[in-house]
């Protein structure tokens, strides 16, 4: 069995990512001792918005790095840069042929990136869920780990999936999407209605970064914005910004809402709000302890040479295979 998933290098990391996804690969891990994980830095999926080089440069590594720190394991784990597996790119193209142009416009993603797009939208914006559908299916990954916002993506892959098998006989196995039932929309710290985006880089009080300053996270969980109610009691639509809260405080202790919701029966929002900004600091000051231990012994080159040969390994088998199905042996 195979898990897989991957993170796209732009903005910095949120505890949104950490929660909707890093925390799910790490106990997915931990649940399928006998799975292999694979985890991708998605940096060709970075090029479909506008880059700069010497920043996607670095915010790679630092994905590497946090993945890591996050507790994935790093002997077991295949952690490697999509675009140093050729392969994604030859699947990709397949899925491109494939697809319709009409599935790729209909993705909500797509619709709500080119609104936000100011300069020209590129191609491979809209075709970016055939890229993503490549990623799965190129290593028969059966389970893959994803916040809300991919669901829409995975359900393509699986229709791309059975497309193509039916055509061309059994290739590709159906990959089902495993979305955590707490933290799946981590959201907006201070508009609670949108979520946390790390592409929010206008508004640091919106979101947490898992570099910020853990004195600095601390203030925003502090200054979140909330209702005029006072009690603590989950409610996404009625009270989406203390529900928000509730999410993050059960995700980052692993307690149920409603154990929190009794822990805080008497309380008001200011001492709920004191509590989980303690949460998050002690949660980032070790994050971030771990994270400069990752970086600093200089382990990360040989990981992500080695998560690279070894998906290279698998990724070339299958391309063959697909290949011949498709008729473009000799
Ligand atoms: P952008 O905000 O620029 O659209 P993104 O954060 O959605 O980017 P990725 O960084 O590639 O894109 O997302 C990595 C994973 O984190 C995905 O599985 C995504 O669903 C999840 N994720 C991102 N934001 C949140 C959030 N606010 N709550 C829960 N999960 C999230
Ligand atoms: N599209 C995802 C990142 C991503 C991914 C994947 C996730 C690219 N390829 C394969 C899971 C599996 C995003 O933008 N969050």
């Amino acid at each position: 069995m195979r898990i897989l998933s991957g993170i796209k290098p732009t903005g910095t990391l949120t505890l949104g990512n950490y929660i909707g996804a890093i925390k799910n690969f790490v106990k997915l891990q931990e649940e399928y001792k006998d799975a292999e994980v694979l985890v991708f830095i998605a940096d060709l999926h970075a090029l479909t918005t506008p880059q700069d080089k010497q920043e996607l440069r670095n915010r790679k590594k630092e994905i590497a790095g946090m993945y890591l720190a996050c507790g994935l394991d790093k002997e077991k784990t295949i952690l490697f840069n999509q675009s140093e597996v050729k392969e994604h790119l030859e699947l990709g193209y397949i899925m491109e042929c494939t697809s319709y142009i009409g599935e790729m416009e209909r993705m909500t993603q797509y619709k709500d990136k080119k609104l936000k797009q100011t300069a020209g939208i590129k191609t491979s914006l809209l075709t970016y869920p055939a890229l993503m559908a490549a990623d799965i299916l190129l290593y028969d990954a059966s389970l893959v780990p994803i916040g809300d916002d991919q669901k829409q993506h995975l359900e393509l892959t699986r229709n791309l999936a059975v497309r193509f098998n039916n055509e061309y006989g059994e290739t590709f196995t159906v990959p089902e999407g495993f979305t955590p039932k707490v933290g799946k929309r981590i959201m907006g710290l201070q508009d609670p209605t949108k979520k946390m985006s790390k592409s929010d880089e206008g508004n640091p009080k919106n979101y947490i970064s898992l570099f910020d300053n853990p004195s600095e996270a601390r203030n925003k969980i502090k200054s979140a914005v909330t209702d005029s109610l006072t009690n603590i009691k989950y409610d996404a639509k009625e009270k989406p910004g203390i529900s928000n809260l509730l999410n993050i405080y059960s995700a980052l202790t692993d307690t149920s809402i409603s154990q929190i919701e009794k822990k805080y029966a008497n309380s008001n929002y200011m001492e709920f709000k004191n509590d989980l900004g303690e949460i998050v600091f002690n949660f980032l000051s070790d994050l971030q302890n771990k994270y400069n231990n990752i970086i600093s012994s200089g382990i990360l080159g040989s990981v992500l040479d080695k998560g690279a040969a070894y998906a290279s390994m698998l990724a070339k088998r299958k391309i063959e295979k697909v290949y011949k199905k498709v008729g473009l042996n000799r």
